[in-house]
């Protein structure tokens, strides 16, 4: 069997790829684009149709985690953009607190597909898995598991110690099939692979609040720093992270630039620390972080992952990673959001599209 990777989740996720070292497997070397949108209608009838038909109706807008799936099936099927998935145990409470089931998860992946694959395109996901629901320890997995569909896409990264392939997301199916593995979180690098090798095509600081410190500390900071992007020409997006903080986003053209995204988010952070000297860090030693925000700059290296825009995140509650408005930020009312207002706001532009 191939190996699942780690069974903890560690502080930083990603970790060895050497992103010179890679070749491609199951891609095809066109762009992919999404096939099939009109999801609802293509729901096997019978198989789940209580649940699942409530949470992707076209025009419904209840809740995700509402869902009435009879009690008693332990498995089926659901047909997603043309593609036939085995869904098991569709009623396994994932965040009780809400009383949010399985079917309800891959309810909302399907739901947001449309939104959220073209950010996932032709980057490595790595997925953190809840199978005994957010109240278990989580196992983080990199390599395909033995048994995954034969049409999802893969890419190989050579590691130091050995070859991994990865999944990629490429279809609304692919992010279904995450979720009946009870993958919450999607983590992916900040670069996409395009044919020869991986490009950067987007930066993240990724603000992180230390004690005493909280969303309202991080959007102070965040906010200075979307001033400094603009100035440098960088478009921005703020993303309330669903666990802590804040992540900022800013598109990157590597033609345009002479340095890396590691060198120019390690010199706003710097730069953050010397105009916000009592309120931000870029250290990540736990001394220097009581009471002030920390500026993670460091997942810009190829070799590390940030979660994805628009995953739901393993917490107490279903919060998902939510792109913002600016003007949101700046609100002092400001909170993270949950998977049913993510669901709600997909009347609304994505605030993340600038990036694309
Ligand atoms: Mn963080």
């Amino acid at each position: 069997m191939k190996a699942l990777l780690g069974s903890v989740i560690p502080d930083v996720l990603g970790q060895v790829v050497c992103p010179f070292a890679v070749r491609l497997a199951r891609v095809d070397g066109m762009p992919v684009e999404l096939r099939e949108l009109r999801l609802a209608a293509e729901l096997t009838p019978n198989v789940y149709r209580p649940g699942l038909s409530v949470l992707l109706a076209e025009n419904g807008r209840r809740s995700a985690g509402v869902d009435n799936l009879a009690m008693g099936e332990t498995a089926g099927s659901v047909s997603v953009g043309g593609r036939t998935l085995r869904v098991t145990s569709p009623n396994r409470i994932v965040y009780p607190g809400e009383g949010v089931t399985k079917a309800a998860v891959i309810g909302y992946y399907v739901r947001m597909a449309e939104r959220m694959l073209p950010h996932l395109r032709r980057r490595p996901v790595t997925r953190i898995r809840w199978p005994g629901g957010v109240t278990e320890p989580p196992f983080f997995e990199k390599q395909l598991p033995n048994g995954a569909p034969d049409w999802i896409e893969t890419i190989d990264l050579t590691h130091s110690d050995g070859t991994v392939t990865y999944s990629l997301a490429h279809e609304p199916a692919a992010l279904a099939w995450f979720a009946q593995q009870n993958a919450l979180e999607l983590h992916v690098p900040q670069w996409r692979w395009h044919g020869v090798g991986p490009r950067v095509d987007r930066l993240v600081l990724d603000l992180d609040p230390g004690p005493r410190t909280g969303l309202a500390e991080c959007a102070e900071l965040a906010l200075w720093m979307k001033g400094q992007l603009d100035s440098d020409g960088l478009e921005n997006v703020p993303v309330t992270s669903g666990s802590k903080g804040i992540h900022v986003y800013a598109r990157w053209r590597a033609s345009d630039q002479s340095q890396s995204t590691s060198e120019y988010a390690k010199s706003l952070a710097d730069s953050a620390v010397e105009a916000f000297p009592s309120l931000a860090t870029a250290s990540m030693t736990k001394v220097e972080r009581e009471g002030k925000v920390l500026i993670d700059w460091s997942q810009n290296s190829p070799s590390k992952t940030t979660i994805t825009p628009y995953s739901l995140r393993g917490r107490d509650r279903p919060f998902v990673a939510a792109p913002r408005a600016w003007g949101e930020v700046a609100d002092a009312g400001l909170s993270h959001l949950l998977m049913s207002d993510a669901v709600e706001r997909l009347d609304e532009p994505d605030p993340l599209a600038v990036l694309l």
